[in-house]
């Protein structure tokens, strides 16, 4: 709520983005948009590159800085690079936004902690404002940073028009409204709590989602493992039957997001694919979707929204699933093993 309140106007059609919006020219006009981000962060630039690719017609490349920073990659001044980090101290971001600067690109920054060094190294950016994260790994901080690239791929979309005056109108309508529905959504806790009994001692997950919710699927393999130690894979649906449909057998529970979008009749099938190998599916739905229902073993249910934004809502049930699990298995949620809030080395 704090990451939309004050930059939403839609009376005015506009949308005020501190220093984003004194470059938005240097953006509006940009040949590519290449994303870098660890981690979590790298997911939420995986679901910008469908946000600016479908609604401002700009071509994206979505990096892991830890990769860029080491690679000759072509960068010109013509290139726009939008670094993505909740802390704003992530050593490998840091050092992929000094490479493409020194090449001559325009940097913007997306990060959380204000004053950070990844703030201060870029041209231009816009703070998330999530608030503190307690702990480790990220979880307000990725439906902040798809808030921040989803009122920017609207923007942009808007200067560049190529967006409809009214479906324009009606994104931002609708992306007034997702607080409510994460609000709504929490209820869910106890059907993720329930869940989470069950599959508690699963040694392994999949999670599948197509489109704007692949890297959603990715993310819920990311929380799963990174807080309740549990294996766990996330895969494009349409890719299960290049090789991960070989893991599935009844001991496989498998987490599929899937609601309704241009490609609900494809994931359906996926589900059913599942299901003939006897894998347990929980499936992230659409409300009072019955036909999912009756296949899939357990169902959790989202508020409707645009396809767009369904990202913003099908995280947080996939954010207590994890939650939920690591606590039964006695995990420390806040301080996992391993892993430190800023990786400054
Ligand atoms: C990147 C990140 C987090 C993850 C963990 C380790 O951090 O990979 O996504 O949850 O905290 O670091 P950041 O650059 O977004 O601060």
């Amino acid at each position: 709520r704090d990451t939309l309140r004050g930059r939403l106007l839609p009376e005015q059609g506009l949308i005020k983005m501190g220093g984003v919006f004194e470059y938005r020219e240097k953006i509006v006009n940009a040949e590519r948009i290449i994303i870098i981000g660890c981690g979590t962060s790298w997911h939420a630039g995986l679901v910008a590159e469908y946000l600016f690719e479908d609604l401002a017609r700009i071509p994206v490349e979505v990096e892991y800085a830890s990769e860029f920073r080491y690679r000759n990659p072509v960068i010109t001044e013509k290139d726009v690079v939008i670094a993505i980090s909740q802390s704003g101290e992530t050593a490998d971001t840091l050092a992929a936004i000094k490479l493409a600067k020194e090449k001559g690109a325009t940097i913007f920054g997306i990060c959380n902690v204000v004053g950070s060094s990844i703030a201060r190294e870029t041209h231009a950016g816009a703070y998330t404002h999530a608030g503190p994260e307690i702990g480790v790994a990220s979880t307000k901080a990725f439906t902040a940073q798809v808030a921040v690239l989803a009122l920017m791929a609207l923007r942009i979309a808007h200067d560049r028009g190529v967006l409809k005056q009214s479906y324009y109108h009606q994104l931002l309508t609708e992306l007034d409204s997702i607080p409510e529905k994460i609000e709504k959504m929490l209820e869910s806790d106890a059907q993720a709590r329930h869940i989470s009994e069950l599959y508690k001692d699963a040694q392994n997950f999949l999670y599948l989602g197509r489109g704007f919710n692949f890297p959603v699927a990715l993310e819920g393999a990311l929380k799963l493992k990174e807080i309740s130690y549990i294996h766990a894979e996330g895969y494009p649906a349409a890719e299960m039957k290049h090789g991960p449909i070989a893991l599935i057998d009844e001991n496989m529970p498998v987490v599929v997001i899937a609601p309704k979008s241009g490609q609900y009749e494809k994931i359906v099938s996926n589900i059913q694919e599942v299901k003939a190998r006897n894998g347990k599916v929980i499936a992230v739905v659409s409300n009072g979707d019955s036909e999912i229902a009756r296949m899939a073993d357990h169902v959790i249910e989202i508020e409707e929204t645009a396809e767009v934004f369904s990202p913003l809502l099908t995280t947080i049930p996939l954010q207590l699933l994890s939650y939920h699990i690591a606590v039964m298995r006695g995990c420390n949620v806040d301080q996992p093993r391993n892993l430190a809030k800023s990786v400054t080395v």
